[in-house]
C-alpha cells in the first residue's frame, strides 16, 4: 500500500514523488536509532492520508463552529474515549498538533507570564519546551532549571525539593528527551505538594512505555501530562493532555482551542484514534517490553566495547553516549554513521564542553528498530558497527554499509 500510495503521488506530481521515493528508501535502507523516531502502521499512515483533511471542525464534539461535522465527531470521540481507556485518565484533549503545542497548553492552563516554572535543564536531558531561553518557555516564565548529579548523572530527588523550597516554583516540569533512567513521578508530586506547585508530566518520550506497563505512569500524580503521540507511543507525528481534574480539563480545552490553536488536524486525530486502539491490544505491551530490551542489550554491548554511557546504562528506551575518550564530537560521529546508512543525532552530555552543534555527545534509542523486528542479538551487531565507525571508519565503510543492508534485508519495512 504504501508504495502505492508513493506511485500515485508520483505520477501526479514527480518532483515531490521522487522525494518521498527516496525517503522511503532511506527509511527502509536505515538503521533508525533517533530516540524520537518509528515507523507507523499503514492504518495509520491510511488514516492521516484521509479525507479527514478537508474538514475544518473549530470546537469540540458536540460543540462546534462548523456544520458537517458529525463523522469527525464521532472521530474524536474514540480517540478520546481510547485514550481515556489507555492510561486510566478521566479527561484527554487530542487536539494539540505538537508535543510544544501540548506544553504550551499546560503552561497557559497553570501559569501566568512571569511565573516561576521548574524543568530539566535541556543540556542535562530536558526540552526545548522546558525552560530553553530559545523557546516562548524561557522567554515567558521565570526558569529555575534542575539536572543530574555530577556523580550519577541521575535526578537526585533531595536537590529538586531543595530548589523547590527555595524558589517556590508555581509549576514543576518533570520529563525529558535525553534521560535514559526511570523518572519518579510519584516523588515530583511529593515535591510539588510539599511547595505548592502544579506538577506537568511531559512523557512525550515514553509514553509507549507507560501505556505498555514498562515505564511508571505520571497520571495519578500529576495535575496535567502531556505527551506525543509518535515516538515509543508509534502513532502520527501530533500530541495530547490528560488531567485527572474537571477544572484543570476545561481550562486545557479553552487554552487549546480558541487559546493555543483555530482548526484540529482530523486526518491526524483519526490516526490518533487508531494509534490508541493499537495500543491497547497486548501486543503492544510486548513491543515496549522488546524495546527496553533491546536498549539494555545495545547498552551492555556498547560498554562493553569501553564506550561511556551518561548513567552507565539505561531503564527505557535510549542510551546517551558520551563520545570524548574517543576523541570524537557529536557532530562527527553522526555525520560518520551517515555515511554508513546508521542514524541517530548529535546530543549535549550534562555539563557538555562543546555547543550544541557540536556535543560531546550521541543520542541513540531502539522504538524504531525493535518496530522492524531487531533483536537483542541484532543490537550487539550494531554496537560493533557503531564501534567500528568510531575506531576506524576508512578501513571498514563498506564492510559495515554491508552488514547494514544484511541487518535491514532481515527485518523489511512495509514489504505487503
Ligand atoms: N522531542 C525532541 C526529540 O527528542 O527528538 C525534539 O523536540
Amino acid at each position: 500500500m504504501v508504495k502505492e500510495m508513493m506511485d500515485y503521488v508520483a505520477e501526479r506530481d514527480p518532483e515531490v514523488g521522487a522525494a518521498i521515493n527516496d525517503e522511503f528508501m532511506r527509511q527502509r535502507r536505515n538503521i533508525e536509532l533517533i530516540a524520537s523516531e518509528n515507523f507507523v502502521s499503514e492504518t495509520i499512515l491510511a488514516a492521516v492520508g484521509s479525507v479527514l483533511t478537508n474538514k475544518y471542525a473549530e470546537g469540540y464534539p458536540g460543540h462546534r463552529y462548523y456544520g458537517g461535522c458529525e463523522n469527525v465527531d464521532v472521530v474524536e470521540n474514540i480517540a478520546i474515549e481510547r485514550a481515556k481507556k489507555l492510561f486510566g485518565a478521566k479527561f484527554v484533549n487530542v487536539q494539540p498538533h505538537s508535543g510544544v503545542s501540548a506544553n504550551y497548553v499546560a503552561y497557559t492552563s497553570l501559569v501566568d507570564p512571569g511565573d516561576t516554572v521548574m524543568g530539566m535543564d535541556l543540556g542535562h536531558g530536558g526540552h526545548l519546551s522546558h525552560g530553553s531561553r530559545a523557546n516562548f518557555s524561557g522567554k515567558y516564565y521565570n526558569i529555575v532549571s534542575y539536572g543530574v548529579t555530577p556523580d550519577t548523572n541521575r535526578i537526585d530527588y533531595d536537590e529538586v525539593r531543595a530548589l523547590a523550597l527555595r524558589h517556590r516554583p508555581r509549576m514543576i516540569i518533570a520529563g525529558a528527551s535525553a534521560y535514559p533512567r526511570v523518572i519518579d513521578f510519584e516523588a515530583f508530586s511529593q515535591i510539588a505538594k510539599e511547595t505548592g506547585a502544579y506538577l506537568m508530566a511531559d512523557i512525550a518520550h515514553i509514553c509507549g512505555l507507560v501505556a505498555g506497563g514498562e515505564h511508571p505512569s505520571p497520571v495519578p500524580y500529576a495535575d496535567i501530562v502531556t505527551s506525543t503521540t509518535h515516538k515509543t507511543m508509534r502513532g502520527p507525528r501530533g500530541g495530547f493532555i490528560m488531567t485527572n481534574n474537571a477544572e484543570i480539563a476545561k481550562r486545557i480545552d479553552s487554552s487549546v482551542f480558541p487559546g493555543a490553536q483555530g482548526g484540529p488536524l482530523m486526518h491526524v486525530i483519526a490516526a490518533k484514534a487508531v494509534s490508541f486502539g493499537e495500543a491497547l491490544r497486548p501486543e503492544f505491551a510486548d513491543y515496549q517490553r522488546r524495546i527496553r530490551r533491546n536498549a539494555a542489550a545495545l547498552a551492555d554491548a556498547l560498554v562493553s566495547r569501553g564506550f561511556d554511557l551518561v548513567s552507565g546504562g539505561t531503564d527505557n528506551h535510549l542510551v546517551l553516549l558520551d563520545l570524548r575518550r574517543f576523541g570524537l564530537t557529536g557532530r562527527d560521529m553522526e555525520q560518520m554513521l551517515d555515511c554508513v546508512y546508521i542514524t541517530a543525532n548529535k546530543n549535549k552530555i550534562p555539563n557538555d564542553p562543546e555547543n550544541a552543534s557540536l556535543t560531546s555527545g550521541l543520542r541513540l534509542g531502539t522504538p524504531a528498530v525493535t518496530t522492524r523486528g531487531f533483536t537483542p542479538d541484532d543490537m550487539a551487531r550494531v554496537a560493533e558497527l557503531i564501534f567500528l565507525t568510531a575506531t576506524d571508519l576508512a578501513s571498514n565503510a563498506s564492510r559495515i554499509r554491508s552488514e547494514v543492508e544484511a541487518l535491514c534485508a532481515r527485518h523489511p519495512l512495509y514489504e505487503h
